[in-house]
């Protein structure tokens, strides 16, 4: 009886450490951040839509009256080039793909798009939702509307191909805004935090999520200032660049895991 009571102990305890083991594997991963670079940034710019496309800064603002597309010098943070939206519309996020720029409209059900060399609109397209956040895959434009959705939308008919919920655990993540691919994974700034959430761009599953919190430097701030949004990433030079809406300065940015996945890798 002792013997078997023992192996009960054992199970029990197995089971103890081994779930523990378990949790720790479907948790997402923590990360912080480190400052490599900081750069100017407009800081009447309320930024919706931030996109690095062959070495050059784009950016989608927003604000009746205030929207625009532009092209911002890096280091200066000048505006190169700008497309000035009509004043009732309140641009959105931003993507670039095939020479083409898309920007969406917040509320009124329409999205831009614009030669990538002459910087000109040259048509529109329609979704029954918000629009929030834009990025792209390299084949299709992905989109978020301020819920847990993201909807991958054909470039050409704009029609929803697929679409992905956004999921912790158990519990959806909403007010996805600003949107980023980046090596395979979306990067989503979640509205009104100074989070970013990591997210499988094939399932929704969150995979780690990154605490900006701090980053936008008090001493730098003259004027009211808005939430952190806007993530553009260059995949020729891994560079990530971070900024908030009317933020004085845009962050080159390196991220820092903070929660070892060791537990994962054990039980694998
Ligand atoms: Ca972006």
């Amino acid at each position: 009886m002792r013997g078997l009571r023992n192996i009960v102990v054992l199970l029990s305890l197995m089971t103890l450490v081994f779930g523990e083991m378990g949790a720790a594997a479907l948790a997402a991963a923590l990360y912080t951040y480190e400052v490599v670079e900081v750069y100017p940034h407009d800081p009447k710019a309320f930024t919706q839509g931030l996109v690095i496309h062959q070495g050059r800064l784009y950016e989608g603002t927003g604000i009746y009256g205030r929207s625009s597309l532009r092209e911002v010098d890096l280091e200066t943070g000048r505006v190169v080039r700008e497309f000035n939206l009509s004043p009732n519309y309140f641009g959105e996020g931003i993507a670039i793909l095939s020479n083409r720029i898309y920007q969406l409209t917040w509320l009124e059900h329409v999205g831009f798009i614009y030669d990538l060399d002459t910087f000109e609109m040259v048509g529109e397209f329609h979704y029954p939702t918000d629009g929030w956040g834009l990025t792209t895959d390299g084949t299709y434009l992905i989109m978020s509307d301020g819920s847990s959705t993201l909807y991958f939308l054909d470039s050409e008919t704009f029609d929803v191909v697929r679409q992905i919920e956004v999921i912790d655990g158990n519990e959806r993540v909403r007010m996805l805004n600003e949107l980023e691919y980046v090596a395979g994974k979306l990067y989503a700034n979640v509205w009104l935090t100074d989070k970013v959430v990591i997210i499988d761009s094939q399932s929704g599953k969150v995979e780690g999520w990154v605490d900006f919190s701090g980053l936008l430097n008090p001493e730098s701030v003259t004027q009211p200032v808005d939430v952190l949004n806007g993530i553009a990433y260059d995949p020729e030079t891994e560079m990530l660049v971070v900024t908030g809406k009317l933020w004085p300065e845009l962050y080159q940015v390196q991220l820092v895991e903070l929660q070892s996945k060791t537990a994962s890798v054990i039980i694998k």
